[in-house]
């Protein structure tokens, strides 16, 4: 019992030590020398935690029983103390006890492993949707619902950083998402395998072209305001580590009035096929500077 009570103090302060952060608002950007996860926002990320936490004391316990075991066997049974060794070879009991033990407790872990699982995957009700297209080496984001608009988002330049932007995490335009809403995220890429990755979404979701993966996030009304960065998690060329993810909550009016000004600004995803306005590249570039000059007023 002290034996055992002494484990579950040690993997407490393990815990303490290591596990997430459980209490206050969660912190948006990852922190420097940051030990354990980054916040969670998003239900599914809240009970990645947990079960990360419960993983964490299994695997401390089990560590730990092992390792007492083998120091144990090494004093007890040393050349020294134990000069004739048992001729032993097998023992029914034992091997069944270390054959279905270690069973039960997978089964114990797949359980909730595989409802987490089916929790992530899908939204019950969706309020909206939009899609995230992965490209070499960009994102691109479709808003189906609010005027079927899309846009490009790049990583903003080292050189042009604002005070307070991460390095490496800041697009020129945000993925730009309301509070309090069950929002669907499809996901698919347009050239290679990309990834999704929004950690303190709790969402990691290749990007793979040709097919539409889904996910899903929700994230509560005192979050509005804050932005929070991902990044491309597949190895997807010279470019991968250089097309980040932004997201930027905003409250439902915000959300709506940003809509409105977006549907102006931004391209149609089903403009009228052989009616090209201008020059395809100058077209592209107008939009783009047009897009970050946006940003800039938006996020202000
Ligand atoms: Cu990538």
């Amino acid at each position: 019992m002290t034996f055992l009570s002494r484990l579950g103090v040690l993997a407490a302060a393990f815990l303490f030590t290591f596990g997430p952060s459980m209490a206050g608002q969660a912190v948006a950007t990852p922190q420097d020398y940051q030990l354990g996860l980054q916040d969670a926002v998003t239900p599914v990320m809240e009970r990645i935690h947990s079960f990360h936490s419960i993983l964490l004391v299994i695997i401390t316990v089990i560590t730990l029983f092992v390792l007492v075991l083998m120091l144990w066997v090494m004093f007890r049974f040393s050349e020294k103390r134990n000069p004739n060794p048992s001729k032993t070879t097998h023992n029914v009991t034992l091997e069944l006890a270390w054959t279905v033990i270690p069973v039960l407790i997978l089964i114990g872990i797949a359980f909730p492993s595989f409802r987490l699982l089916y929790f992530a995957d899908q939204v019950q009700s969706a309020d909206i949707t939009v899609k995230a297209i992965g490209r070499q080496w960009y994102w691109s984001y479709e808003y189906p619902d609010h005027g079927n608009f899309t846009f490009d988002s790049y990583i903003v330049a080292d050189e042009d950083l604002e005070p307070g932007q991460p390095r490496l995490l800041t697009a020129d335009n945000a993925l730009v998402l309301p509070v309090d809403t069950n929002i669907r995220i499809l996901v698919t890429a347009s050239d290679v395998l990309h990834n999704f990755a929004m950690p303190q979404f709790g969402i990691k979701l290749d990007a793979v072209p040709g097919r539409n993966n889904e996910t899903w996030a929700y994230v509560p009304a005192e979050y509005a305001g804050q932005t929070f960065y991902g990044q491309c998690s597949e190895l997807c060329g010279t470019g991968h580590a250089y097309m980040p993810i932004m997201v930027h909550m905003v409250s439902k009016a915000e959300f709506a009035a940003w809509t409105e000004k977006a549907r102006e600004e931004y391209a149609r995803n089903d403009e009228p096929a052989g009616e090209p306005a201008g020059q395809p590249e100058e077209t592209q570039e107008t939009v783009k500077v047009a897009a970050a000059s946006a940003a800039v007023t938006t996020s202000e």
